[in-house]
C-alpha cells in the first residue's frame, strides 16, 4: 500500500526527467558520413538548437561563459565536441536560434572567456547561424586532426556604442561671454539612454576653471542622430589665449570625445584720445580743424563743439583715420572744440580742447586765435 504510492509519485517525475534529458543536449542519429545530430542547450538567451552535419556529439552542446570585448552575447557561449569519422574530416554546424538574429550579429569563435574572434564565412540568417569546422583547422580547439572537433562558439552583437562630432569645432569667445556650437551624437547598435557631457582639456585634465558647457547630458531614445547646441561660457576671469578642449560623452562604460578648439579674447577697449586739436581760418566764416589720430582700432572720430566749453555737442561724426574737417561757423561768436575717437567699446576721452575766439575778430582772419588748448 505505502509502496504503491511512492511509486505512484515517483513514476511520473521520473518521466520528467527522461523528457527533460532528451530535450536537453542528447544527440540523436549516427556519426558517420552525412548523418545530422542535434542538440538543445538552454541559454540565457532562451533554447537553441545545434545541428550538425558530417559527425555526431561525444559532448555537449553545453552553455558556456564568454565576455567578450565588444560584444554582447545574449546566448552566452555555446560549447559542445564532436567526433568526426575521419581524422582532418569537415563538420557543419547549424545553430538556429529562439529569435531572429539583430542586425550586425556575428558568430565568434572563442578560445578562452575573452578571446573571441568573429567566424568571418559564418552563414548568418534569420534566426539560423552556419559554419564550417575541419577537425585539426583554425576553429578545432584542439588544434589537431584527431577525428574529435572541439568547438566553443557564442553569437555576438556588437556593443551599443555612439559617436559624437561638433560643428563648429572652433569657438572664439570673448572673456565674460559665451559661444555655441552644435553636437550630433550619433547612435550605434541600438544604443539608448542619457549621456552626459562634460568639457574638459584634451590632455585628459579638468577644463580651465571659469570654462563651461551646458547641458550636462543629452538623452538619446530613438535610432537617429541626436543634434544638441551647446553653450561655452567663459568667465571674465579667464586668462585671454588658446585652449586645447574636447567634450567628453559618457554613459555607462561608454566614453566617447570630440576636440573643441577654443580661442578666449579680451573685450575690446576704446580708443586712444586724438590729440593736438587745432584749428586755422580757412575764411571769415568757416575754420579747418586738424589733429593728431592716436589709435589704430577706432571705428571713427566724433567732433563736437561748444558755445561755453563745457556743453558740447556733436557737430559730424568722421570714418577712422580722418584727421581733418572743416566747420561752417553758423555765427559770429566764439566756439570750443573738442574729438573723441570711438568703437564698440565706447569712446575715448576728448582731445584738447582749442577755440576761434571768434568774438576777437569775425572780420579778419589775422586776429584768428588758432592755437589756444585748455
Ligand atoms: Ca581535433
Ligand atoms: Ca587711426
Amino acid at each position: 500500500m505505502r509502496t504503491s504510492k511512492v511509486f505512484g509519485w515517483l513514476y511520473p517525475l521520473a518521466l520528467a526527467l527522461l523528457l527533460l534529458l532528451a530535450a536537453c543536449g542528447s544527440s540523436t542519429g549516427g556519426g558517420s558520413g552525412s548523418s545530422t545530430t542535434s542538440g538543445t542547450v538552454n541559454t540565457p538567451g532562451g533554447q537553441v538548437q545545434v545541428a550538425l552535419q558530417g559527425g555526431s556529439f561525444t559532448q555537449g552542446p553545453t552553455s558556456a561563459q564568454v565576455n567578450p570585448q565588444g560584444y554582447q552575447t545574449p546566448y552566452g557561449g555555446i560549447s559542445f565536441t564532436a567526433q568526426v569519422p575521419q581524422a582532418g574530416g569537415t563538420l557543419t554546424v547549424t545553430l538556429t536560434f529562439p529569435q531572429d538574429l539583430p542586425q550586425g550579429a556575428v558568430l565568434l569563435k572563442c578560445t578562452s572567456s575573452t578571446a573571441c574572434n568573429p567566424i568571418q564565412w559564418a552563414q548568418i540568417q534569420g534566426r539560423t547561424a552556419t559554419f564550417q569546422v575541419r577537425d585539426g583547422g583554425p576553429l578545432d580547439a584542439d588544434g589537431q586532426a584527431n577525428g574529435r572537433i572541439q568547438d566553443p562558439v557564442a553569437l555576438g552583437v556588437p556593443n551599443p556604442d555612439f559617436t559624437i562630432a561638433l560643428d563648429p569645432d572652433t569657438l572664439t569667445v570673448q572673456q565674460g561671454s559665451s559661444g555655441t556650437t552644435t553636437l550630433t551624437l550619433t547612435p550605434q547598435n541600438g544604443f539608448t539612454g542619457q549621456v552626459t557631457l562634460t568639457l574638459e582639456r584634451q590632455d585628459g585634465t579638468s577644463a580651465p576653471s571659469g570654462i563651461s558647457l551646458s547641458p550636462g547630458s543629452v538623452n538619446v531614445a530613438g535610432s537617429g542622430p541626436v543634434t544638441q547646441t551647446l553653450t561655452v561660457s567663459v568667465e571674465s576671469s579667464v586668462a585671454a589665449g588658446s585652449y586645447a578642449l574636447r567634450v567628453k560623452a559618457t554613459s555607462g562604460d561608454l566614453t566617447r570625445y570630440a576636440n573643441l578648439s577654443l580661442t578666449v579674447t579680451a573685450p575690446p577697449t576704446p580708443p586712444a584720445a586724438p590729440s593736438e586739436l587745432r584749428l586755422t581760418p580757412s575764411s571769415p566764416t568757416a575754420i579747418d580743424l586738424r589733429w593728431t589720430d592716436n589709435s589704430d582700432n577706432e571705428e571713427g572720430f566724433r567732433l563736437e563743439r561748444s558755445t561755453d566749453g563745457t556743453n558740447f555737442s556733436v557737430i559730424a561724426t568722421l570714418p577712422a583715420n580722418t584727421t581733418t574737417y572743416t566747420d561752417t561757423l553758423p555765427s559770429p561768436t566764439t566756439y570750443y572744440y573738442r574729438v573723441k575717437a570711438f568703437n564698440t567699446a565706447g569712446e575715448s576721452s576728448p582731445s584738447n580742447v582749442a577755440t576761434n575766439s571768434w568774438a576777437k575778430g569775425y572780420l579778419g582772419a589775422k586776429y584768428f586765435s588758432s592755437n589756444e588748448y585748455q
